[in-house]
């Protein structure tokens, strides 16, 4: 039995990907609650592992060459997971495989910080900017046309068979009403999204620290911690 891999962790999207891939692929793995809204992404010893203070992050005791390794960025793990376990879900064949990571790229660089813009717009600025409000939901909007074109060609985003793009991209498909989206406006992504939450390993992950999820409008305290002077201090 391999060592439990250390996930330090919170129940968001970013945090999904990791539960789900770990369940997915069933390696042991201990999870380390990092509550982001009440600053423990700017403790020393998350730091340590991290010097983004962005969930997640994972140790794995037995990294390359047997020696303890800690990784962040979700894309980048999801890929060191795959790996480590020799796992389809980063497919073999070549060209499934680069359109595997041209997917995962394009939710790393579209969709995860462009729906993050618009819940930043949208739920969390005090202020509401009607341009940035405007913006952040045609972007949204944007995104979800390309990924419905993708899904009505092929049955997951790397090609027939379920992988790490789709790991990825799921947690930010669901919830679609906390961006006021219908996903009966796109039925390629339904039909999708309906495939992936019906998986027993997908169920497990993002049941992964439910009990803490975040739930109402954001406090003043927590607006402080994730915006405020604290998280653009120099370190
Ligand atoms: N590109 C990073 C994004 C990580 C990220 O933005 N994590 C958020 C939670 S989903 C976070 O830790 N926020 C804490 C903060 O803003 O202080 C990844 O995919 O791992």
């Amino acid at each position: 039995m391999p060592a439990p891999i250390q996930v330090w962790t919170w129940p968001t999207p970013n945090g999904h990907k990791v539960h789900i891939m770990l369940e997915e692929v069933g390696l042991p793995y201990e999870v380390i609650p990092v509550n982001i809204g009440a600053g423990d992404q700017f403790r020393p010893e998350f730091l340590a592992i991290t010097p983004n203070h962005r969930i997640p992050a994972i140790v794995d005791p037995e990294g390359p060459e047997g020696k303890p390794f800690p990784l962040f960025e979700s894309g980048a793990i999801l890929i060191y997971l795959a790996e480590k376990t020799g796992s389809a879900l980063l497919p073999k064949d070549a060209a499934t495989r680069y359109r595997c990571l041209q997917w995962l790229m394009f939710q790393m660089g579209g969709v995860g910080p462009m729906f993050g813009q618009y819940n930043h717009f949208a739920n969390y600025a005090k202020e509401k900017l009607p341009y940035a409000i405007e913006r952040y939901t045609n972007e949204v909007a944007r995104l979800h046309r390309v990924l419905n074109k993708r899904l009505s060609e092929s049955e997951y985003l790397a090609g027939p068979d379920y992988s790490i793009a789709d790991i990825a991209t799921f947690p930010w498909i669901r919830n679609p009403q906390r961006r006021n989206v219908d996903l009966a406006q796109y039925p390629a992504v339904q039909r999708w999204h309906d495939a992936i939450a019906a998986r027993p390993a997908v169920q497990r992950g993002v049941e992964v620290l439910a009990d803490r999820q975040r739930r109402g409008p954001i406090t003043d305290a927590e607006r402080e911690v994730m915006f405020g002077k604290i998280q653009f201090a120099a370190r």
